[in-house]
């Protein structure tokens, strides 16, 4: 419906399209000459044969006007520097409605254009003010109530909108592991905090529906519900036909999610709250009640731009440019309001100039305010860390009764076993995890029946059940989606990737994602989880590239993230204490990288020693984060800083070398690869006569460099050192593999430079 005449006028051709979709709206009123109905009570539809109430239109109006208002105020005050963020919602604040016919415990995920659905998501607690919080957010003042100056996102701690900043779709899958995780928290007896029937609510461009990680949610969502598995999450696909610059071709978005099986198709008018709001309510009833993953299209229309700095008038012609302002729809509305003798033209224009006012006003109050200025005050929530409260739950033993009962008696504890080699133990562990924390699962590629490829979860699915312990889709971008939603709704996640290089592919999911919750939501939200991952080299060449990458460094700079490398049972045990430790206290995100090559290792140094076999600490023993273990303290001729493979390498290497050059070596442990304890490794260099770094990761970005930088920003630097380190390159399969990885004879060869 094209509201505006079809002719030009002069000053339509300006450059500045805020000001001229400003204009157009009081000109459009003012203009206005319809007939006027007798105006309806407020529960009376507000048109004939609405869905609508005229009390609900008045809202949802009041809030399309606030949303478009703060688009107007930030293009305004942006230029002034009071603002820092310009991507608007005009257009798109018919989304409104998703919130009207929505409840605010259903947990939302929002598209950075869903302005008019946060303004009516705060009708629904009284006592909130939606244009002075996001007034707060747009001048990234640090009182900004959800991510407290650190970025303009929508979202809120009481009205459950997880804040997301702007990737492209890499929210939806979170959606569908929270809409999962409401269902299986409900079935497995959890206290839930949101109720049991609640949805999750996920926005999103049209562009943005093509995108891999949004495939892959609209993929699993439907293997989900084909299974007759509840999946109550509600896409709300946000169409505007444009991605930036680039048109959705006609059509497209129909086309394409129409006819999928499994995912139930919507079609609401967001130009028009008359005739959309009972599509839009249709949807919604459809995933409360029938639990099935529901596809809501929403159209839409995209005026002012992708963001300020959008001059569109460059590259679309203003014949078309005009024809999308004509389908504003605020103008759509103020018809409604005049048409159905709801309000009068002064009224609506009267409304309108309020809105303004009271949007600016906030705005200008907000740049008062202060803003982040202190680093640390920038990174507090980015990772919190409470040693003495980590400490004390990671040694908390008073879970005995349920461990009696999960391993069998007493003589069946994994502590009164002889000692075992690493699998066993990392079994063992998670069994005594389990036990501990009712609210873990443990899920993945193959973890169920069969226990892992590796067999470390063998016997898990058993003793805990199909709800707790389960195979996903292949899929690690949806494990890692699920285990966000799982924590979102007070689970504890520990997914399984089931090897280091498939990792990769799904690492935004921790980079973009969970990692960047606390932070972007001033640690309102946490999605705390341990993230297990096999992985690094030495299978005696099998497998090659993918099933023995050695590259950590895609999990060394994601900021927040706790990465531990047990090489041994033990520490394997203690460890995984600690980190699901640190997630009930802390809230975080944790790794722990699994040796494959020690998987099974029971010898050090001859065949049959058993030198690589330990015992199961019992509960009360936890490692603190960023602790270390020493191989011969006190030694300090040669001090070998490794980890992961290279512990057990660098102790039969230093016997070689000390019957070599009569060197007494001490090795460090590192353990904890992320962080680095820099301080930690300072004291292992202070009276170190020779420091050798062996590191079975890629030369490159490795955790090698950081052990190197923390020695000589330490003040050590001038000590006689090398390092022995992978090569920068894929790992080939059979013997050429162990060219491009450290070895022993690597290690003895590089002190033997040392000592020439
Ligand atoms: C992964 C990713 N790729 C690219 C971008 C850059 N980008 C931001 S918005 C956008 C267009 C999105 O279009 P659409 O999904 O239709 O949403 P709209 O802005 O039209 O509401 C692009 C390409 C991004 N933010 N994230
Ligand atoms: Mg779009």
């Amino acid at each position: 419906m094209s509201i505006l005449p079809n002719r030009i006028p002069a000053r339509m051709k300006g450059l500045n399209r805020a000001e001229i979709c400003d204009v157009n709206f009081s000109e459009f009123v003012r203009d206005w000459d319809g007939d006027v109905e007798a105006a309806p009570a407020p529960h009376e539809p507000i048109l004939d044969g609405s869905a609508l109430d005229a009390q609900g239109f008045r809202e949802l109006f009041e809030s399309q006007l606030i949303s478009r208002h703060l688009d107007l105020m930030a293009r305004v005050l942006r230029v002034q520097n009071k603002v820092f963020y310009t991507i608007g919602s005009s257009g798109h604040e018919g989304n409104a409605m998703v919130a009207r016919a929505t409840r605010h415990t259903d947990p939302a995920f929002l598209h950075y254009r869903s302005g008019g659905f946060m303004a009516e998501r705060f009708r629904k607690l009284p006592g909130m003010d939606p244009v002075m919080d996001s007034a707060l957010s747009f001048a990234a003042s640090s009182e900004d109530p959800i991510s407290g100056g650190r970025h303009k996102v929508w979202g809120s701690k009481p009205l459950w909108v997880l804040p997301q900043t702007s990737t492209i779709a890499s929210h939806l899958p979170k959606a569908l592991g929270t809409a999962i995780a409401i269902e299986t928290g409900r079935r497995l007896g959890h206290d839930l905090p949101i109720p049991d029937d609640s949805i999750a609510i996920c926005s999103f461009g049209d562009a943005s529906s093509n995108h891999a990680t949004a495939q892959t949610a609209f993929n699993a969502a439907a293997w989900t519900a084909y299974q007759k598995l509840p999946a109550p999450v509600l896409f709300v696909c946000e169409d505007n036909g444009i991605g930036i610059s680039v048109k959705t071709p006609n059509g497209w978005v129909e086309r394409n999610f129409s006819q999928r099986p499994d995912l139930d198709y919507f079609y609401a008018d967001g130009l028009d709250l008359a005739n959309g709001y009972a599509d839009v309510q249709r949807a919604v009833e459809h995933c409360r009640k029938t639990r099935r993953p529901t596809f809501l299209h929403l159209r839409t229309t995209r005026i002012m731009g992708h963001a300020g700095t959008d001059f569109e008038i460059e590259w679309r012609s203003i014949e078309e440019l005009c024809a999308v302002e004509a389908s504003d729809p605020l103008l759509r509305s103020a018809a409604i309001a005049l048409q159905s003798g709801l309000m009068s033209k002064d009224e609506v224009l009267a409304l309108y100039e309020a809105t303004r006012k009271r949007c600016f006003a906030a705005a200008e109050e907000a740049d008062r305010r202060p803003k982040l200025d202190k680093l640390d005050d920038v990174i507090a929530p980015l990772a919190p860390y409470t040693p003495a409260a980590v400490k004390a739950e990671a040694e908390r033993a008073d879970y005995a009764a349920r461990r009696l009962e999960v391993f069998g008696g007493d003589d069946k504890l994994p502590e009164n076993q002889p000692p075992r080699h690493l699998a066993i133990q990392i079994n063992n562990a998670l069994h005594d995890t389990f036990a501990k924390y009712p609210e873990t699962l443990l899920f993945g590629e193959d973890v169920a029946q069969k226990g892992g490829v590796y067999t470390v979860t063998r016997g898990l699915q058993k003793a805990f059940g199909p709800r707790r312990v389960f195979n996903t889709l292949l899929d690690e971008t949806m494990i890692l989606g699920m285990a966000q939603g799982f924590a979102n709704v007070g689970l504890l996640p520990i997914p399984e990737i089931q090897y280091l290089a498939y990792f990769h592919n799904a690492c935004d999911q921790l980079r973009g994602e969970a990692a960047s919750l606390q932070f972007f939501s001033n640690d309102q939200y946490r999605n705390p989880m341990v993230v297990r991952i096999a992985g690094l080299g030495y299978q005696r060449g099998f497998g090659g590239h993918f099933h023995n990458d050695n590259s950590i460094t895609a999990l060394r700079d994601i900021p927040g993230l706790v990465v531990g490398c047990p090489s041994r049972g033990d520490d394997a045990v203690t460890m995984l204490r600690t980190l699901t430790a640190l997630a009930k206290v802390d809230g975080r995100v944790a790794v722990l990288l699994e040796p494959i090559a020690l998987y099974m290792t029971k010898d050090l140094h001859e065949a049959g020693d058993g030198g690589w076999l330990t015992g199961f600490p019992a509960p009360g023993e936890a490692m603190e984060l960023g602790e270390g273990r020493v191989y011969d303290e006190g030694n300090d001729d040669l001090v070998i800083f490794t980890y992961g493979n290279g512990v057990p390498m660098s102790l039969r290497a230093a016997r070689q070398i000390e019957q070599k050059h009569g060197w007494k070596a001490r090795v460090v442990d590192l353990r904890w690869l992320v962080p680095l304890n820099d301080g930690f490794i300072v004291e292992q260099a202070r009276n170190a006569k020779r420091i050798l770094i062996v590191d079975e990761g890629r030369r490159s970005a490795g955790v090698g460099e950081g052990v190197i930088t923390a020695i000589a920003e330490g003040g050590f630097g001038a000590r006689p050192f090398q390092r022995v380190v992978g090569v920068d390159t894929y790992t080939p399969l059979a013997g050429a593999a162990f060219l491009v990885i450290p070895g022993e004879e690597d290690i003895v060869a590089a002190a033997d430079r040392l000592a020439g």
